[in-house]
């Protein structure tokens, strides 16, 4: 594939099962990514010197996964003034409450584009819809997943004008 346009980053090999489904929207829409795990806390240094090359390495923008105390996206909106998407992670004993927090209510100056909690495939979506800006290629493809998610819907509905309703 060519080099990446989207880094998906996560803060533990533990958030990999949510953030999957960035990397599966990204392949789905053609859009070559790098996936890698640094933690803004565990790795300091290493999260850095990631986000503060990301823009050099020919990155477009990236996706920042965490749970908990979620500092990944904020560490990454510090280092680079490519958007930023922020990923809270759920789980631990406050459900992803924390990390959405942690992630969306960053200080005025620098802005993380927080999507919902484990809203991995938006956040692929996202990332695909910030690159369609200066590639009509990929906004097509965008819009055909778009029709792709309305076909589907209009086809239950004629389904239960015809059937009745049923469950998944
Ligand atoms: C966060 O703490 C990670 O993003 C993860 O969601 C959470 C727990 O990490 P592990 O202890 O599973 O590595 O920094």
């Amino acid at each position: 594939m060519s080099n990446p346009l989207v880094g998906i980053v996560m803060g533990s090999d533990s958030d990999y099962s949510v953030l999957k489904a960035a990397g599966d929207v990204l392949s789905e829409l053609g859009i070559a990514f790098e996936i890698t795990v640094c933690s803004a806390h565990r790795t300091p240094a290493r999260a850095a010197e990631y986000f503060g090359t990301a823009e050099a390495r020919g990155l477009k923008t990236v996706i920042c996964a965490a749970g908990m105390a979620a500092h990944l996206a904020g560490a990454a909106a510090a280092n680079t003034a490519l958007p930023v998407i922020g990923v809270p992670v759920g789980g631990g004993p406050l459900n992803g409450q924390d990390a959405l927090l942690s992630t969306v209510m960053m200080p005025p100056g620098l802005p993380v584009a927080t999507v919902a909690i484990n809203g991995a495939r938006n956040a692929g979506i996202l990332a695909a819809q910030i690159i369609a800006v200066g590639d009509p290629a990929v906004g097509a493809k965008v819009k055909a997943l778009r029709k792709k998610g309305e076909e589907k819907v209009n086809a239950i509905a004629a389904d239960w004008a015809k059937n009745g309703p049923k469950a998944p």
